[in-house]
């Protein structure tokens, strides 16, 4: 059964990154399709597709799946011998905690550092504010405990590349665009993110789109 995903641009679709780099990096056959999201004209398309009127959404022969965690969920039941979560219980149960937890907070961070990946990196013109901050401490705090417990034998969170990847994907990507200084096992973490194939390729689609939105190029 064929699968196609809808998504936002590519620029600054940070919720449609994670579903594709899951489908993208481990080689698995899909169609894309890209809305532009900030044209008015764009939300009946999208509402045509699932009734949330948000994207990512992945159509998988007759099912419809919304939202980039459920997405995650359904690639991994789909294709268990990718081993989307961590197969030990323990790096398992924090793989899932973590990437609820990045789904479902990080607002100010998500607000103030949009992502944009057109973006020259440099610090945010606003400057960085104290709920930031510790939105920031937070996820380093998180990089650091996933790669020194269970991420000895690779770059990644567990080590492998895992659906916990694909949540904070976008956030690697917002921590540099905005310059923010991090430790080394940060920095390392970042910068294995931005140096996968399937990364290096979204990137490239998102530079060349035509599209330009003022208000996050302008922060
Ligand atoms: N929690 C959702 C959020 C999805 C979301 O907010 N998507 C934005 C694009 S980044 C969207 O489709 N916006 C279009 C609109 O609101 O009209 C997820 O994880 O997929």
């Amino acid at each position: 059964m064929s699968l196609k995903l809808i998504l936002g641009n590519k620029n600054y679709s940070s919720w449609s990154l994670r579903p594709w780099l899951a489908l993208a990096e481990h080689d698995i056959p899909f169609e894309e399709e890209v809305i532009h999201i900030y044209d008015p004209a764009s939300k009946p398309k999208i509402l045509r597709y699932s009734p949330a009127g948000k994207m990512p959404i992945l159509l998988d022969g007759e099912n419809t799946i919304w939202d980039s965690l459920a997405i995650l969920e359904t690639l991994a039941d789909k294709f268990p011998q990718l081993d989307l979560w961590p197969k030990d219980p323990a790096a398992r149960a924090l793989a899932r905690s973590i990437s609820a937890e990045m789904h479902s907070g990080f607002v100010p961070l998500r607000k103030a550092l949009p992502m944009n990946l057109k973006r020259t990196p440099a610090p945010p013109k606003a400057g960085i504010a104290e709920d930031v901050q510790a939105d920031i401490r937070r996820i380093c705090e998180i990089f650091r405990d996933a790669r020194t417990r269970f991420g000895a034998r690779g770059d990644f969170l567990f080590g492998a590349f895992s659906a916990a990847d694909c949540m904070f994907a976008p956030v690697a990507t917002r921590l540099r665009t905005y310059a923010v200084r991090l430790d080394a096992a940060c920095e390392g973490y970042i910068e294995a993110i931005h140096h996968l194939a399937s990364f290096e390729r979204w990137k490239e689609a998102a530079l060349k789109e035509p599209w330009a939105e003022a208000q996050y190029d302008a922060m």
